[in-house]
């Protein structure tokens, strides 16, 4: 018996490819070649990252939330879309699997999979892949380079935080105001003081708080590694989970002591040209630049009057301004869509920005049998 062979008798495979999606990393399955019952697929994704183990050594996770994700794709249920991506944080030191936020840098890599696996056709040198963001209920539109009938990935584009440059991957969103807190400014304000700490509490795609690194005895250009382990900084990371988990609940969030949402992000003036400096925790490490969605929740607050970040941020005099968050590693332009609703007030309608995906690997993963008996039925 070859070792191959001794491999696929003691563990399932799995068809899956590996993509990175923006400044992410993460397994994409077709819906059909997971477990249909849930239990049996949190477990399953639990053991292709090798989760819960804070180095995910027996698994294909990198040891960070930004690489333990999974895109399950599938065909769209709704008119308006090609297919339906359902995002799955698989958390790293524990043995859960949270559905409850988007990842706008995965969805990068859902077009490329999409018409690699045969769910959309190429129509022509650039094809438009309209995906449903099952987590939230969105509808998405990627625009996929494929000259000559396939996905091309390489290209010209840089993203801060991913090395050299590739193809573009062009993402619009429409509708995403209060897709998971049901409001923009879900508290019914545009400011609330939580803990004595002037806050920001908003979801424009993604459930953010926001806070002036001035107000919380930083100055928002610390490292992650400060940050997240600087001793210096532990008082700052307690008041920051305080205020988390007193929000939560106005948030319409519940409780969130085991959510992954909201992310917290210290906010101050930009340093280098752009629009606003941030520092997010998503919610507990240090984001080593800024997720899609969180880039244009940021960007909105900026945008909008009487929000902790309206005043320190610079907002190009534009309808359709280009708001470059500085981040850790760089900078993430988000283009937005500002409209004047019935009472004369700006709005933010939609936005637009750049990513770039590159398919790493396509394969099969490998889960011991066991894990069926541990997580429910097949
Ligand atoms: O905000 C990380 C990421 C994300 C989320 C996180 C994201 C988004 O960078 O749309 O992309 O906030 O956990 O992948």
């Amino acid at each position: 018996m070859t070792v191959g062979e001794l491999v696929k008798h003691s563990q399932t495979r799995i068809d899956a490819a590996v993509i990175r999606g923006g400044t992410s990393k993460g397994l994409y399955f077709l819906a059909d070649d997971l477990p249909a019952d849930a239990a049996t697929r949190d477990a399953v994704l639990l053991a292709a990252m090798g989760s819960p183990d804070a180095r995910q050594i027996d698994g294909m996770g990198g040891a960070d939330p930004l690489t333990s994700k999974v895109a399950i794709v599938s065909r769209a249920t709704r008119p308006d879309a090609d297919v339906d991506y359902l995002f799955a944080q698989v958390v790293v030191d524990e043995a859960r699997v949270d559905y409850g936020q988007n990842c706008g840098n995965l969805l990068a890599g859902v077009g490329p999979f999409a018409i690699e696996r045969g769910l959309v056709v190429v129509t022509g040198d650039v094809t438009d892949v309209a995906i449903h963001m099952v987590n939230t209920g969105q509808v998405a539109l990627a625009t996929v380079q494929t000259p000559a009938h396939s996905v091309k990935y390489d290209g010209d584009v840089a993203i801060d935080g991913v090395p050299g440059t590739a193809a573009p991957i062009p993402l619009m969103f429409r509708d995403t105001a209060g897709s998971t807190c049901g409001a923009l400014f879900p508290t019914g304000a545009r400011q609330d003081v939580v803990d004595g700490v002037a806050v920001t509490c908003i979801d424009n795609g993604m459930p953010l708080v926001l806070m002036r690194a001035a107000d919380l005895g930083c100055t928002g250009t610390e490292s992650c590694e400060q940050l997240e382990s600087g001793a210096q900084f532990q008082a700052l990371r307690e008041k920051i989970e305080a205020i988390r988990l007193a929000v939560g609940p106005r948030m319409n969030l519940g409780d969130v002591r085991s959510r992954t949402v909201p992310k917290m992000c210290l906010v101050a003036s930009p340093q280098a040209g752009g629009a606003l400096l941030t520092r997010c925790f998503i919610p507990h490490r240090c984001h080593s630049s800024i997720g899609v969605l969180a880039a244009v929740s940021v960007a909105t607050a900026a945008a909008l009057p009487g929000t902790v970040c309206h005043d320190l941020a610079v907002v190009p005099d534009d309808a359709a301004p280009l708001m470059s968050i500085e981040h850790p590693t760089g900078e993430f332009t988000v283009r937005l869509t500002l409209a004047r609703n019935e009472a004369g007030d700006s709005e933010v309608t939609g936005a637009g920005l750049l990513r770039t995906a590159r398919w790493l690997f396509d394969g099969q993963v490998c889960i011991a049998r066991s894990v069926w008996a541990q997580g429910g039925n097949a």
